[in-house]
């Protein structure tokens, strides 16, 4: 038997046994309608017209509707989907889900086996419709949902963006900044940023954020805030990946309990095509302490950030059988000056050159915003703590 023939024979076993498998696959127990409305109970699934007995009818045209309390949002993923494949870019049959609750908006569309990725209602209203059309018709979509109440919800400090609210619990987009981090998946955010895949998953549906510089004058800042860390019980490490094109800066910032800023790790080198890690020492302190992720647009530029972590324990370097040279990163003028030494580390060979974190000669609009960066922080950690009291 030649080679060949052993590929086609493999082919073709491989062939079967997929299909055998899709014949195989297991259906979650939801009895499917055409439509309904589910306001009573905390979570709960739908799923379309014969699910799963039979596949479902052609021309089928349903509406589900999901609705919590007030002040609640509504998780939702797909937990079956097998609906006809789309052909040439158009799904002929499709669920259609309109997160913001309001059919006036643009919906994202599923169809084929591409399941819907867990995500979250920007109010407390879901909607999805299920349409089929004239020919085709397979076993269907299970939609699982429930309710999330985020004022509960406790604070992490930890966040990769994939959850069901891409913000994690307890972090904020800094309000007295200049403008917000995007909060999207790969396949997304790839349009601007070119980052075809997050850090986390390696895939277009995870999650990352990002700025460009598009639309921004230089020096234009946004910051997303940590929950309030203790770090009193030994020494932490925040890691964060990032990945950057062009001029812009990304800095790390601690945030002490008395208002103080203190920059504690700086980058204004592109990475290209690599995601890289910051890993950033935080000391012993007996206070509170919050840690800033701040972006600067430059003339053209992007950033993009993932898995982002503060846990205890010195930070460890990553074992590589490349080099992977120490970094000092001069922190910039006319904040605390720390005497941390951070370690840029990538997971491919690099260069010392590539790795060489210059001391920021600063543009007069970055320079400003620096100037006006530290009394910001004063101003939003007083605010913290007088609504505390
Ligand atoms: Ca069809
Ligand atoms: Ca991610």
């Amino acid at each position: 038997m030649t080679e060949r023939y052993m590929k086609v024979i493999y082919l073709i076993v491989a062939i079967v046994h997929i299909s055998y498998q899709q014949q195989e696959d297991i259906k979650p127990e939801v009895i499917g309608t055409c439509g309904g409305r589910y306001t009573g109970s905390r979570s709960g699934s739908f799923s379309s017209p014969g699910f799963p007995f039979t596949n479902y009818n052609t021309t089928a045209n349903c509406t589900y509707e999901v609705e919590a309390p007030p002040g609640y949002l509504i998780a939702f993923q797909s937990t079956y989907m097998n609906v006809e494949p789309v052909v040439l870019g158009v799904c002929f049959d499709f669920v259609a889900v309109y997160k913001t609750g309001n059919l006036n908006d643009e919906p994202e569309k599923f169809c084929g086996s591409s399941s819907i990725p867990l995500d979250s209602t920007t109010g407390n209203r879901l909607i999805v419709i299920f349409q089929s059309d004239l020919t085709f018709n397979y076993p269907g979509f299970v939609v699982t949902w429930g309710w999330v109440d985020p004022s509960i919800l406790p604070p992490v400090l930890e966040c990769n963006f994939d959850g069901a609210i891409p913000l994690c619990s307890g972090w904020t987009q800094f309000s007295y900044d200049l403008f917000d981090w995007s909060l999207d998946r790969a396949r997304q955010a790839a349009s601007v940023t070119g980052i075809q895949e997050d850090h986390t998953t390696g895939t277009i549906i995870g999650r990352y954020a990002y700025i460009t510089s598009e639309g921004r004058n230089l020096g234009d800042n946004a910051i997303l805030l940590s929950p309030t860390a203790y770090v009193n019980d030994g020494e932490y490490c925040f890691n964060v990946w990032y990945r950057s094109t062009g001029d812009g800066y990304l800095y790390i910032i601690k945030v002490n309990s008395d208002g103080s800023a203190e920059y504690i790790f700086s980058s204004s080198t592109a990475t290209n095509q690599d995601w890289r890690v910051a890993r950033v020492p935080i000391p012993q302190t007996a206070t509170p302490v919050q840690i800033a992720v701040e972006g600067i647009s430059g003339s053209n530029s992007t950033l993009a950030i993932d898995d982002m972590q503060l846990s205890k324990g010195p930070c460890q370097a990553i074992t590589t059988s490349t080099v992977t040279p120490r970094v000092s990163v001069t922190p910039r003028a006319t904040t605390t000056q720390p005497t941390t030494t951070t370690e840029i580390l990538t997971t491919r060979e690099i260069t010392t050159e590539e790795a060489v974190i210059e001391s920021t000669t600063l543009h007069p609009a970055v320079q400003h915003v620096l100037n006006t960066l530290h009394s910001m922080f004063v101003m939003i950690v007083e605010w913290v703590r007088q609504k505390d009291y």
